[in-house]
C-alpha cells in the first residue's frame, strides 16, 4: 500500500530536564528517514518544523514544573499543526521529546473523531508519562502527556482543552520498566493495556501486541503509535536522556514494527525523545529510521511470512 506521509518536525524540548531532543527531527533527516520511505514507494512530504506559540500561562501551584510557558506554547502548536494533517495523509511527527505526544495525539484524536472512528494509541515506551502538574516530582512535562490526553487529570487553563479524549481502554503500553509510585497506583486503577518488560521476558510480545491490533481491527479504529526512543535498550540506542537498563531487543522491536506493518492499521507515528547530542556516529538515527522504514513497508522477502 502506497501511502501519503507527511513528516512534521516537532523540536521540542523543554519538557525533558536534558537539553538536546531540538536536534531530533535533523537528525532522522540526516539519517534519510524521506529517503527510506521514498524507496519504499510512498509519497513523502516533509512539511518542515513547528514552532512553538509564544503564550504565558497561569503558574501551576507546583514548584518543580520547568519551562511550563514553552511547552503549553508547545502543545497548542502541535495540536494547531495535527489538525491541519489532512483526513487521508500519514503524519510522522519527528521529535523531540515525548511531551510532544500532547499535541499529536489529540489532534490525531479529533481527527479520528471527524472520520467516525475511534483512535487507538499504542504507548512504546521505558516509562509511561501519565503523571499530571500535581504529581510530577521532576517538573519535565515529558513525564506528563498521557494523563492529558485521556482527560484523566485537569491540564486547564495551562494546556488547551482536549478537542477529544483518548479512551483509556484503546491504549496499550508495552515496554515499560521505569513507574514512579503515583504512576504505579494510576495504572492500577486504569484501563489501559499494560505490557512491562518482565512480562514481554516471560511471555513474550506477541500475544499482547496481537490482542491489540485484533482490538483495533475489530473496532474499524485509527492508530497511532508512540515510539519513545527509551523502549529500546540502551546499548542499541544510546541517544536519549531517559535511559533504562533491560530494554527492548533489536529484534523484539523488529518484529512490533513488521506487525504494525502487516495489519495496516497505523494511521499516524510519533518518533520520541531522540538526543542527537548523545548519539554516537548517529547510531541511534539509523537505527529509528530502519524501524520506521519496517514499520512501513521494508522486508526481508517478497511473500508473506508463514505463522
Ligand atoms: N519520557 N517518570 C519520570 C519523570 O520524570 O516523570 C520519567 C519521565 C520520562 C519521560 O519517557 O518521555
Ligand atoms: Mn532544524
Ligand atoms: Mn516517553
Ligand atoms: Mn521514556
Amino acid at each position: 500500500m502506497t501511502r501519503d506521509i507527511t513528516l512534521i518536525g516537532a523540536p521540542v524540548e523543554t519538557g525533558a530536564w536534558r537539553r538536546g531532543c531540538l536536534m531530533g527531527p535533523d537528525a532522522l533527516r540526516t539519517a534519510g528517514l524521506a529517503r527510506a520511505l521514498r524507496e519504499l514507494g510512498h509519497d513523502v512530504t516533509d512539511a518542515g518544523d513547528v514552532a512553538p506559540i509564544a503564550a504565558e500561562v497561569k503558574p501551576t501551584d507546583n514548584p518543580a514544573i520547568r519551562d511550563l510557558d514553552l511547552c503549553a506554547g508547545w502543545v497548542r502548536a502541535l495540536q494547531e499543526a495535527g489538525n491541519r494533517v489532512a483526513a487521508d495523509a500519514t503524519p510522522i511527527f519527528m521529535g523531540g521529546d515525548h511531551l510532544m505526544a500532547a499535541g499529536t495525539v489529540p489532534a490525531m484524536a479529533a481527527r479520528a473523531e471527524a472520520a467516525g472512528k475511534p483512535l487507538f494509541v499504542l504507548w512504546l515506551d521505558a516509562h509511561p508519562d501519565i503523571h499530571d502538574f500535581v504529581s510530577t516530582e521532576s517538573g519535565n512535562l515529558h513525564g506528563t502527556p498521557v494523563a492529558y490526553f485521556t482527560g484523566r487529570s485537569d491540564f486547564a487553563p495551562q494546556f488547551p482543552d482536549l478537542p477529544a479524549a483518548v479512551d483509556p481502554a484503546n491504549i496499550c503500553m508495552i515496554g515499560l520498566r521505569s513507574v514512579d509510585p503515583y504512576e504505579k497506583a494510576a495504572l492500577a486503577a486504569s484501563p489501559i493495556d499494560v505490557t512491562d518488560m518482565r512480562a514481554i521476558d516471560e511471555h513474550g510480545l506477541a500475544t499482547p501486541l496481537r490482542a491489540f491490533l485484533d482490538r483495533v481491527e475489530a473496532a474499524d479504529g485509527h492508530l497511532h503509535v508512540s515510539f519513545d526512543v527509551d523502549f529500546l535498550d540502551p546499548a542499541i540506542a544510546p541517544a536519549v536522556g531517559t535511559t533504562v537498563p533491560g530494554g527492548a531487543t533489536f529484534r523484539e522491536a523488529h518484529l512490533v514494527m513488521e506487525w504494525l506493518h502487516d495489519s495496516g492499521r497505523v494511521t499516524s507515528l510519533d518518533l520520541a525523545e531522540l538526543n542527537p547530542f548523545l548519539d554516537e556516529r548517529g547510531r541511534t538515527a539509523l537505527l529509528m529510521v530502519d524501524f520506521v522504514a519496517s514499520l512501513f513497508g521494508k522486508s526481508v522477502l517478497d511473500r508473506p511470512n508463514r505463522s
